[in-house]
């Protein structure tokens, strides 16, 4: 299989899932940490504290980077360590992620930087968070501190990581931080979001265009992150089905990606969540902003979704989306829709395994909108219960199954005409997988919880030889010898 040059291979992590030192340097609360002291939230009562101690052990991990042949980085900075209280720049936060980059250009790894992979400073919510329109112009504020510090350095920059999350699973499904069960709320939350996006985008651009020269112009890519999903009817023949995928479909695909790349939320959309008040929020002027061109769009993705407007039989296996709450649906004016188990394999985290649903949707955005961006596979992975076995390894046959397949279908999908640019794993390392805290790894690279030992397991070792086969094959020069990780 032969990916275009230039085709970028990394590994992807997120500030409050892996950096620890939750109060230390000047960092306050984020949302995650004070969610973590509430009864219940988030399983065996785990917490974001120290996570894998990345904030101490860095150069370690960019280390093994380097080692494995990854080009880049895929990484977070937490707002609530740049701008503890929400207002006033914490500069000892800034100089962490200033020796981070440093570290990562001085090995040769692309840094890939997020802006907000949920880690919403508490006092801003406090305040309202994602609810309160101000949150908005809070973070493109927050981004200028950002730039300000590394737009000398950092060339690719994304505003958001999957805003449904932080958005309908936060607000609404009561899964995530804040824990809400408030579908107006979440809803404010989802255009807050949107017009974040924007208005950081436009402030970025006017950084950047401000402090080129004539001799050297500032490079740098705009994006946004989203979680894409097909939603696959359960019979295709069956109306009460079709209706059931298109709620979804308009949920969590076209809320995200129409306003962005269309300049307009879809009006069935709009008519579908009416009571909730959506519409409301739409002040004159925001779609253009939130319409502005980007350079990329980052695709999350884990697995598809089998969509049924019938209610399960009882028993019946599930457990696709977050159910673990039950009758608290993510989904507002969709809460009766079902999601019925295909009988494929699934994860650890019970996510049904189909890498041509990967395939199907990359082609699919590409036929669907003419305003579509190049794409990047900004995360794609896979938890499973795994072992340390007596020989130090770990052999994750699945997740290295898993992985490769899924690049395949990449493949597969640049030969159909998908503009895809690059892959990134999630996850580098073992981390903070939020709710179901450190129970579910999904990293190529284990970490032990006790000594924060890091062990590459077989799927880095895999993921490595594939980087170096793929650049080999794609005429890259000095790829081959990028195999011999750990
Ligand atoms: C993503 N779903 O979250 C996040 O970007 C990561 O931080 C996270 O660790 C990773 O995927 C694995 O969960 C998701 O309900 C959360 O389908 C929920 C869903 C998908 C992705």
């Amino acid at each position: 299989m032969r990916f275009p040059k230039g085709f970028i291979w990394g590994s992807a992590t997120a500030a409050a899932q892996i950096e620890g030192a939750a109060h230390e340097g000047g960092k306050e609360d984020s949302i995650w940490d004070a969610y973590a002291r509430v009864p219940n939230a988030i399983a065996g009562g785990d917490t974001p504290e120290r996570a894998v101690d990345h904030y101490h052990r860095y150069p370690e991990d960019v280390a093994l980077m380097q080692r494995l042949g990854l080009d880049s980085y895929r990484f977070s900075t937490s707002w609530a360590r740049v701008v503890p209280g929400g207002r006033t720049v914490n500069p000892k936060g800034l100089d962490f992620y200033s020796r981070l980059v440093d570290e990562l250009l001085e090995q040769g790894v692309l840094p890939w930087l997020t802006l907000y992979h949920w880690d919403l400073p508490q006092a801003l919510q406090e305040r309202g968070g994602w609810a309160n329109r101000d949150t908005a112009y809070r973070f493109a504020d927050y981004a200028e501190a950002v730039y300000g510090a590394l737009g000398d350095r950092v060339s690719h920059w994304t505003t958001f990581n999957e805003p449904l999350c932080s958005s309908l699973i936060a607000y609404i499904g009561g899964e995530h931080a804040p824990g809400l069960n408030d579908p107006v709320a979440g809803l404010a939350a989802v255009h807050h979001q949107h017009l974040a996006h924007g208005l950081a985008v436009r402030r970025l651009r006017e950084l950047a265009t401000a402090s080129s020269t004539d001799d050297s112009q500032r490079d740098i890519r705009l994006g946004i992150t989203l979680n894409l999903t097909n939603a696959v009817p359960n019979h295709p023949a069956d109306p009460v089905d079709l209706e059931a995928a298109r709620r979804i479909d308009a949920l969590w695909n076209r809320m995200f990606l129409e306003p962005l790349l269309l300049g307009a939320y879809p009006t069935d959309l709009l008519e579908d969540v009416r009571e909730f008040g959506l519409a409301d929020r739409i002040l004159p002027g925001d779609l253009e902003v939130i319409s502005q061109p980007i350079d990329f769009l980052g695709v999350n993705h884990y697995h598809d979704d089998n969509v049924s407007g019938h209610p399960l039989p009882d028993g019946a296996p599930t457990g696709l989306r977050p159910t673990d709450k039950p009758g608290r649906s993510p989904f507002p004016g969709s809460e009766h829709v079902s999601f019925p188990s295909r009988g494929l394999p699934r994860t650890a985290m019970d996510w049904e395994v189909n890498p041509a649903g990967l395939e199907e949707l990359l082609v699919r955005l590409g036929r669907e909108y003419d305003t579509l961006p190049p794409l990047y596979i900004t995360e794609n992975g896979a938890s499973y219960d795994d072992v340390l076995s007596d020989d130090g390894h770990v052999h994750d046959v699945e997740r290295t199954r898993y992985i490769l397949d899924h690049v395949a279908a990449v493949g597969r999908a640049i030969e159909r005409g998908a503009d895809v640019r690059g892959y990134f794993v999630w996850s580098l390392l073992d981390n903070f997988e939020w709710a179901w805290g450190y129970a579910k790894r999904f990293g190529i690279v284990h970490v032990d919880y006790d000594t924060l030992v890091r062990t590459p397991k077989d799927s880095a070792l895999a993921y490595a030889q594939l980087i170096a086969e793929a650049k080999a094959a794609a005429g890259v020069a000095g790829a081959a010898g990028a195999t011999g990780a750990a």
